[in-house]
């Protein structure tokens, strides 16, 4: 049986979901498997025997000016590499966790391999940062296998850092048990409040600056005056307060929902007729992906993987990044036009069977391992 160490972001957010996720479905393929991470990530709930977790403690001591997270990191590790005779330790992001694995493979007495996975912070954010750029490639070529979530994110990558390694394309997936299209839709819809004939739009983000959730509010104004409907916000983040402001400077208070932070987007995204997601830099965009596995079409912008998740007028609709008037006027013909709208939503369900089932994408990150 094979032993894999994971490090992620323990925190909500797509790369710590994906991380989470994965570990599960190594477990159940008999793995054993040992997160390494600061606190016990957000879905990671439920007692099973092959899934592990090592907390990660940062001591504050007065010495330190900052608390060595990292280093903290790096230990723990190497620790866990020898105690638990790990035979891989896969990482998401490059900066810090491929550097930690790094230093920790060049302490622990047991041999290591380090598969790095980028989401696309690190390299879309921190890669332009000069003082990093340099540490951030020493983590990818030092990583024995590295993988990213968009052949974007590769191109990315590769021209932004000046990378030789190869970089394999793993796409995301989601747990299928739990994002299918749910027969109680109405159940939900009138829990909050919402009438049958209101359509159902949604955004799911962690309100930050690239989500551009303003486009969303903006968007979203000028299609509630043509058609009966309700706005959905989940998640919380920096932008949340500015938001909020903006949604009562307009007068759509009692048009927009502000769900904050949910565990259980599965049934919240159940109601939804329209999913949008409208950034200026997404790798991925996982929250696509669950919308589609839930039958619901999405508007996306044309940043960074978005393309390679949503089809142009197959699946859904590309808009370019910042044009409230195209976002409008997809969204108004998707919503109108209940053929079109059906049709989406089965070539979203058959994309997401096809191209991103969870057993195939188990079965690349098992084959890297392996390998
Ligand atoms: N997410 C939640 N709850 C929230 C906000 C986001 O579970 O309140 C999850 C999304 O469902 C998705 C991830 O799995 O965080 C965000 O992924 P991404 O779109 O940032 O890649």
């Amino acid at each position: 049986m094979k032993r894999i160490g994971i490090t992620c972001y323990p925190s909500v957010g797509g790369s710590g979901v994906i991380a989470t996720e994965l570990g599960k479905m190594l477990a159940a393929h008999g793995y054993q498997v040992h997160f390494i991470t600061s606190s016990i990530p957000f879905r990671l709930n439920g007692a099973d025997p092959n899934i592990f977790f090592h907390e990660v403690e940062v001591n504050h001591y007065p010495v330190f000016q900052y608390p060595p997270y990292d280093l903290a990191l790096a230990n723990k590790m190497a620790e866990v590499i020898d105690a638990e005779k790990l035979d891989v330790l896969h990482v998401h992001y490059a900066m810090p966790h491929a550097i930690c694995a790094i230093l920790a493979k060049q302490m622990a007495k047991r041999d290591i391999k380090i598969v790095t996975t980028l989401h696309g912070t690190d390299i879309t954010v921190l890669g332009i940062d000069k003082s990093l750029k340099r540490m951030i490639k020493h983590g990818i070529e030092q990583s024995d296998v590295v993988t990213a979530v968009s052949h974007s994110l590769v191109k990315q990558t590769k021209d932004m850092l000046d990378v030789e390694k190869d970089i394999q394309v793993v796409y995301n997936f989601v747990d299928e048990s739990e994002y299918h299209v749910k027969a109680d839709r109405d159940l939900w819809k009138s829990k909050y409040d919402i009438k049958p004939n209101e359509k159902v739009l949604i955004h799911i983000s962690n309100f930050r600056k690239v989500k551009r959730v303003e486009d969303v509010i903006y968007a979203f104004q000028r299609i509630a005056d043509q058609i009966p409907s309700k706005l959905l916000l989940v998640g919380d983040g920096p932008d949340y307060s500015e938001i909020r402001q903006l949604v009562h400077t307009l007068g759509l208070t009692d048009r927009v929902l502000f769900l904050g932070r949910q565990n259980n987007v599965a049934n919240i995204l159940s109601m939804a007729d329209l999913k949008l997601l409208l950034s200026e830099k997404e790798s991925f965009g996982l929250v696509l992906l669950e919308a589609m596995a839930c039958g619901v079409p999405c508007i996306g912008s044309n940043a960074g993987g978005i393309p390679e998740v949503i089809e142009d007028g197959k699946n859904g609709f590309i808009t370019e990044i910042g044009n409230i008037d195209q976002v409008v006027e997809r969204s108004i013909q998707l919503l109108t036009d209940s053929g079109l709208h059906q049709t989406f939503a089965e070539n979203g369900l058959k994309k997401v069977r096809d191209e991103f089932h969870s057993t195939f994408i188990l079965q690349q990150y098992i084959q890297t391992y392996e390998s």
